[in-house]
């Protein structure tokens, strides 16, 4: 499997309910491994480039509302299969729909509440992380376990 990257995003809901650690702790424990990691508030502008395949959707403004409403964690983990590692592990985008042992399925309920972002597609991870993260905060690192995590 080819190694990918993701961009994570703990959402506003996710910072102010306690769980980024959570959310994030269970990525890690996976395996996948963190190579970005910080808090932002997210601007308008921002908001608007990271969602511009929804901004003419009847829910954006609410979107926009939302994702700038507070802190998030930003996020980029890199691995095998990592995409779509990470979409399995948030769970569907409505809450309702997502599996149990998902982020979404165990921890929310609504659409516009479901606490976590992670890129749809290899191609989307690049822009988003390049979006997010200058070079420089980017650390590619040599992980002792990897041995015991990748053949
Ligand atoms: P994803 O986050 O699972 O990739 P997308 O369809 O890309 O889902 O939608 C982006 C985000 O927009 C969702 O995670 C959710 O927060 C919000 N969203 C999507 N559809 C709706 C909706 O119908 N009502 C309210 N918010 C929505
Ligand atoms: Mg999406």
């Amino acid at each position: 499997m080819t190694i990918e990257r993701s961009l994570v995003l703990v959402k506003p809901d996710g910072v102010q309910r306690g769980l980024s650690g959570r959310i994030l702790g269970r990525l890690e424990e996976r395996g996948l491994k963190l190579i970005g990691l910080k808090l932002i508030r997210i601007s308008d502008a921002l908001g608007r480039q990271h969602y511009a395949e929804h901004v003419d959707k009847p829910f954006f403004p609410g979107l926009l509302a939302y994702m700038t409403s507070g802190p998030v964690v930003v996020a980029a983990f890199e691995g095998p299969g990592a995409v779509g590692a990470i979409r399995n592990a948030m769970g569907a985008t409505n809450p309702l729909e997502a599996g149990p042992g998902t982020v979404r399925g165990d921890y929310a309920l609504e659409v516009g509440r479901n606490l976590v972002h992670g890129s749809d597609s290899v191609e989307s991870g690049r822009r988003e992380i390049a979006l997010f993260f200058s070079e420089d905060e980017l650390l590619p690192w040599d992980r002792d376990t990897d041995r015991w995590i990748y053949e």
